[in-house]
């Protein structure tokens, strides 16, 4: 893939390739640890990406940390990491404190958005998905992790948690024990275990994470992008009550507002006649 880049930021990248967006946390030297400016960075490209008709599906990732000299292939896979959290240098009261010196967990705004943004996103486990960044891949609609990935937990250990999508929609996906026990224990699972507890759609080789992100992106791409719009606003819905029901509805007003139906009503009003609803009988 060529990849191109969209915009410069400081803390994330955000490139696109034949209808796919690539973001990705540009932090390695912390283990692609989150601080405020790389979540709002983040919000903004989610909400660049939501812009871009152009852009189908998007791949959430981390970036790689450089090879150092004498460094085994073993030992740089093992350091390499999707996200480990937010970043604990800038955590205080409050929040992850920003520039301006304003507590923040604005990472709660991009889980949102990417459950919210009407294309699918793919979390390309490179490497550790740890705490926030645990939670990142676990909103995100897929996950393709590769063999080196490991996950877990540790808020109650670093004196922090997420009891938001970080644990309700996570026992939606493994069941509640597996989620009590993801947090109550804060032990870390590797790639195959994940893919055994449903929390993961595959794990293929290192190597092999881009191709397959890809693969699976524009397979997504041959199907009818209004059609996984629906479902995933439905898988929504379903668990997201009257917030979810909202945003399900309102794609349905879009869609509606795309008939004759639609149009005749307020054409009617502005012609101040009553309008005629006899050309669009129900369907049983
Ligand atoms: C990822 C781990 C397991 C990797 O271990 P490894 O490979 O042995 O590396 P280390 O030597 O530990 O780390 C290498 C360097 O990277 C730094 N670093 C790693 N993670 C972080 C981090 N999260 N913050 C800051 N720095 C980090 C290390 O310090 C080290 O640097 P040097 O070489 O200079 O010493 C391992 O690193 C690990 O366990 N990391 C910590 C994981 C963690 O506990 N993350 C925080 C969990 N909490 C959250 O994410 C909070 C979420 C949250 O607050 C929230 C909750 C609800 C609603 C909103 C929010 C919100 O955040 O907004």
């Amino acid at each position: 893939m060529e990849w191109k880049s969209i915009k410069t930021f400081r803390e994330i990248r955000l490139e696109e390739a034949e209808g796919i967006a690539r973001i990705t946390i540009n932090r390695p030297e912390v283990r692609n640890a989150f601080t405020p400016t790389t979540t709002r960075e983040l919000s903004e490209a989610f909400a660049l990406v939501r812009e871009l008709s152009r852009i189908r599906v998007v791949l959430l990732t981390g970036a790689p940390t450089p090879h150092l000299e004498g460094e085994s292939r073993e030992e740089w896979l093992r350091k390499q990491a999707f996200c480990s959290g937010g970043d604990m240098h800038v955590k205080g009261r409050g929040g992850y404190i920003d520039e301006e010196g304003t507590p923040r967990l604005s990472v709660l705004d991009v889980q949102m958005q990417i459950r919210r943004l009407p294309k699918p996103v793919v979390a390309m486990v490179n490497g550790w998905a740890i705490g926030g960044g645990h939670v990142l891949h676990v909103v995100c609609d897929l996950t393709i992790a590769a063999d080196n990935a490991h996950f877990g937990q540790t808020g109650p250990k670093v004196g922090s948690f997420d009891a938001g999508f970080g644990s309700a929609y996570l026992a939606r996906i493994v069941g509640q024990k597996k989620a009590r026990e993801i947090w109550f224990m804060c032990r870390q699972y590797t790639a195959e275990e994940a893919e055994r507890m449903g929390l993961v759609n595959k794990v293929v080789p290192y190597d092999e994470l881009e191709t397959e992100c890809v693969a699976w992106a524009r397979r997504m791409m041959e199907l009818s992008p209004l059609a996984l719009r629906m479902i995933k606003m439905g898988l929504n819905a379903e668990l997201d009550g009257q917030a979810g029901i909202q945003q399900l509805a309102g794609d349905c007003t879009a869609l509606y507002y795309m008939l004759d139906e639609a149009q005749e009503g307020g054409r009617a009003f502005l012609e101040k006649r009553r309008p005629n609803w006899e050309d669009f009988p129900l369907v049983p």
